[in-house]
């Protein structure tokens, strides 16, 4: 009797266990929901309007609004700064871009801008056991100084967390025009050595200034340095043919370096970085993307990055790890249209709002600038839903590492990890934004921009910077387009606005002498 209860109990027991315990069904890797994969796919100038799943009419951009419509969309999700390597500094680091001087948009011939010994998100993930890669758009410099491009290049992204790297250095406009694997330049040839100056010119090397006979794409203003493809680029570039990208290419060669990271670390946890290139300047969709938005190339642009990511999805789908990786999406700043070359950009749009009904764009401190698309996405494990919290960029580092049983926190990132799993609605109740080195305070439903000099609007670019001499105050819960400035109506809220904004950066003085208020 004593026996068969015994054999009864363990029988239960058992039976119990096979019925709590979930089968390992979705993958074959050792992964859990623990340390799930983990997948940035980081746009170069997309705006909040540019995505259907954001409310765009005139385009369709169905694998993007997967991810966004497929889990957390972010009405209120900031990239830390209107332009990119400020973003791309925060994103990686956790902290305000503001706090270090050089991060600001870099030539090509930049150093390297986060030390070597700081806590970087993909460090936090590698010190967890994580793999870690980039492929696509690196542009937080290389190197120390006059840099070799004809040696290995170091330090770079694999001297700040990623086991693979796989970049173009800066941005597509700027030289050097190849890319670099784990630091050595992709098929270069010693006996064509690459040479890159930002100062001026090699002797007897065309330029797009004075040889707009050999251009495919005219340049509208900067952009005028070495010619590449018959692109104008900005700084001068001799040497290193064999090595020099392919534009209409680079969509599907990141495509296939990302398809290739995955497939080759699938029995992992890995974190993959995707940084495409598209759709900043200049637009060079492969030419089975031209024509496809009838908007010109940078709407043809956003199709082949729409395509690429879908395709990218297809291979974590293939490999079974969808249910076990988390993807980020989003972009590094607000939208722009003629950012510096005549593509039709302007003349092409019609009806399509690239900024959705935003004011302001890329390089702007109103809200365009710096409020883009911003999803996460976890099949299985986040319920779709729209959040309004408000979340930045910043936050991913303390965040993930919280998701992955890490204690590290990077200064300026709060663990959102809830808001990011769509399990709570309390973002972040303050939030510095950042525009070419001028900076305003966002905390609840209340922006403030400081006065700046400087011009209204930058006429190149047609975009309206935030500039203005006196204080601006918006409630972007009853005026989300920025219309009605009300520091002169209510200065007591104004107040407080320059008090809890001064105190956060004053805390931070040191490196940011040249953003002194005015
Ligand atoms: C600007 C370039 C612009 C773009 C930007 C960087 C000129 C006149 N304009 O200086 O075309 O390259 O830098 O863009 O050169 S970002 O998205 O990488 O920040
Ligand atoms: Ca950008």
């Amino acid at each position: 009797m004593k026996l068969l209860t015994q054999w009864c109990a363990l029988f239960l027991s058992v039976l119990f266990w096979s019925c709590t315990t979930e089968p390992d069904t979705a993958t074959n890797t050792e992964t859990t929901e623990d340390a799930p994969n983990i997948v940035v796919i980081y746009m170069d100038d997309l705006g909040y309007g540019d995505v259907s799943a954001y409310g765009a009419t005139e385009i369709s951009t169905p694998n993007i609004d997967k991810i966004i419509n497929g889990g957390v969309r972010f009405t209120q999700g900031y990239a830390s700064s209107a332009t990119c390597t400020p973003s791309r500094y925060a994103l990686l680091t956790g902290v305000y871009p503001w706090r270090n001087k050089d991060a600001k948009i870099l030539p090509g011939t930049a150093p390297l801008v986060i030390d070597t010994t700081q806590l970087t998100l993909p460090k936090m993930l590698k010190s967890q056991g994580y793999q870690t890669g980039i492929v696509g758009k690196w542009h937080l410099g290389l190197g120390t100084g006059n840099v070799n491009w004809n040696e290995h290049v170091s330090p770079g992204p694999n001297e700040v967390g990623f086991d693979y790297s796989y970049i173009l250095a800066a941005t597509q406009d700027r030289v050097p025009t190849v890319y670099i694997e784990n630091g050595d330049v992709v098929e270069l040839d010693l006996n064509d050595p690459i040479e890159v100056s930002y100062q001026e010119n090699f002797e007897g090397e065309p330029t797009g200034k004075d040889n707009p006979e050999l251009l495919t794409m005219r340049w509208h203003h900067g952009h005028n340095n070495s010619i590449v493809n018959g692109i104008p680029r900005i700084g001068f570039m001799k040497g290193g043919e064999a090595a020099k990208w392919s534009d209409v290419d680079m969509a599907d060669h990141f495509l296939e370096k990302a398809q290739e990271y995955v497939k080759a670390h699938k029995e992992e946890p890995f974190f993959l970085y995707y940084a495409l290139q598209q759709p900043h300047v200049p637009r060079t969709p492969n030419p089975r993307f031209v024509g496809s938005s009838g908007m010109g190339p940078r709407g043809d642009a956003i199709l082949e990055a729409d395509w690429c990511i879908g395709e990218f999805l297809k291979t974590l789908e293939e490999e079974g790890l969808m249910e076990n990786t988390l993807i980020v999406f989003s972009s590094d700043n607000g939208p722009v249209l003629n950012d510096g070359y005549y593509d039709e950009a302007v003349e092409k749009l019609g009806a399509h709002t690239p900024a959705g009904t935003l004011r302001g764009g890329k390089y702007s401190l109103f809200e365009a600038g710096t409020r883009v698309p911003f999803a996460t996405y976890w099949q299985g494990t986040i319920e779709p839903q729209v959040s309004d919290a408000l979340v930045c960029q910043l936050d991913l580092l303390s965040s993930i590492a919280s998701l992955v049983g890490s204690d590290q926190q990077a200064r300026d990132s709060e663990n959102l990890l809830d808001v990011f799993l769509g399990r709570s609605d309390e973002g972040r109740e303050q939030l510095v934004l950042e525009a070419t080195s001028r900076t305003a305070f966002r905390q609840g439903d209340w922006v403030m921009i400081p006065p700046y000099q400087g011009p209204a609007v930058n006429e190149q670019v047609d975009i309206e910077l935030g500039n203005d001499d006196g204080y601006q105050l918006y409630n972007l819960a009853e005026d989300l387009g920025q219309q009605n400035n009300l520091a002169d109506a209510q200065p007591e809220k104004l107040e407080e606005m320059k008090q809890d904004f001064e105190q956060i950066r004053g805390d931070a003085a040191e490196g940011i002498e040249d953003l002194e208020l005015k």
